[in-house]
């Protein structure tokens, strides 16, 4: 399937797997990208040189176009925009900011900049500043959040500027994917289904909590910090939204979440970690390669759309 995005970015199928933090390493991105679609290395809250180190294993492992996700709340993310641009990246994807600052030394070094909006103002601001396309983020995704749901965002964007749209959140099989495309995206960008990919290396809990759980089992913490997360319900949840509901401060809140998405995907602990997923959690219910990803997605789309 051909869409400016395919075409932008020289990939065979319109579909980025996000680039979660601490998830989103090496072995996933390369495998998405093998499998046809942009893999993405999320840099998270990471050093610059572990990121560095990330870009060279995936050029080891796949020579297809892959992509890094910038955290823009990362206070090292100046150093990795400098990374990213000595190691040749070609695409950059940034999340929870104002990639702004980084346009001009991105552009110059021939870079394609797709910034996750999750409003219209940022998506229009975006296009100003000359990102290359935009990934409209809805609310049901996983991680940090906007307030907008995908359905009702997605058509907004696309119709507030003229490079091409990604849609994001809540999207994780064929029917999403024809969705998207029907609200005007090019592409999509899908996080959770990639969280149980025979290549993830998230710990085996973690997978587990995703693969179990059902539509309204995630909820969205820090509401009140400005930095609203969504997690699948734990202990770690409760008390958190007891804290912020008895009125926690900023710092007893950060102390409960500090670290706190490590735990659950390296050390597996699911009962006080975050596990970062989206609402659509509810439908993944089979560990897949990537490659069996996109191909099915691509196969139950085309047969919706009736294309070949
Ligand atoms: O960035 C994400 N998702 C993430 S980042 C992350 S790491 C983290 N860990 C602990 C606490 C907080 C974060 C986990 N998940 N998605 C992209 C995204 N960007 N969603 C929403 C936004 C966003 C929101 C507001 C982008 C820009 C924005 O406004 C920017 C501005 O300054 O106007």
């Amino acid at each position: 399937m051909k869409t400016r995005v395919t075409e932008l970015l020289g990939i065979q199928y319109p579909i980025f797997q996000g680039g979660m933090a601490w998830v989103a390493e090496y072995h996933l991105a390369a495998a998405a990208s093998e499998a046809g679609g942009l893999g993405i290395i999320g840099a998270g809250g990471a050093p610059a040189e572990f990121v560095r180190d990330q870009i060279r294993k995936t050029k080891e492992l796949t020579d297809k176009p892959f992509g890094v996700n910038v955290m823009l709340m990362n206070p090292e993310a100046d150093a990795i925009a400098q990374v990213i641009v000595e190691e040749g990246v070609k695409v950059v994807t940034t999340g929870a900011g104002n990639p702004g600052k980084y346009m001009k030394l991105w552009k110059e070094a021939g870079v394609k900049v797709i910034p996750v909006v999750a409003s219209v103002a940022l998506a229009k601001m975006m296009e100003r500043s000359g990102v290359d396309a935009v990934i409209a983020e809805g609310t049901e995704s996983g991680g940090h959040i906007g307030s907008a749901t995908t359905m009702t965002l997605v058509p907004q964007v696309v119709d507030a500027v003229s490079i091409p749209v990604i849609a994001a959140g809540g999207i994780a099989d064929g029917r999403g994917f024809a969705a998207s495309m029907m609200l005007g995206a090019e592409a999509v960008q899908m996080g959770t289904r990639f969280l149980v990919a025979k290549e993830c290396v998230v710990h085996e809990n973690y997978k587990q909590k995703v693969l179990a759980a059902k539509d309204i089992d995630s909820e969205v913490t820090g509401m009140s910090t400005g930095h609203p997360v969504r997690q699948i319900r734990n202990k770690m949840t409760r008390e958190y939204l007891k804290m912020e509901k008895e009125g926690a401060t900023l710092d007893e809140l950060e102390h409960l979440t500090l670290g706190s998405l490590r735990k659950a995907v390296v050390d597996g602990d699911v009962v006080e970690g975050t596990i970062m997923a989206g609402q659509i959690a509810g439908m993944v219910k089979k560990e897949q390669t990537c490659r069996e990803i996109m191909e099915e997605i691509m196969s139950e789309a085309k047969g919706l759309l009736k294309i070949q």
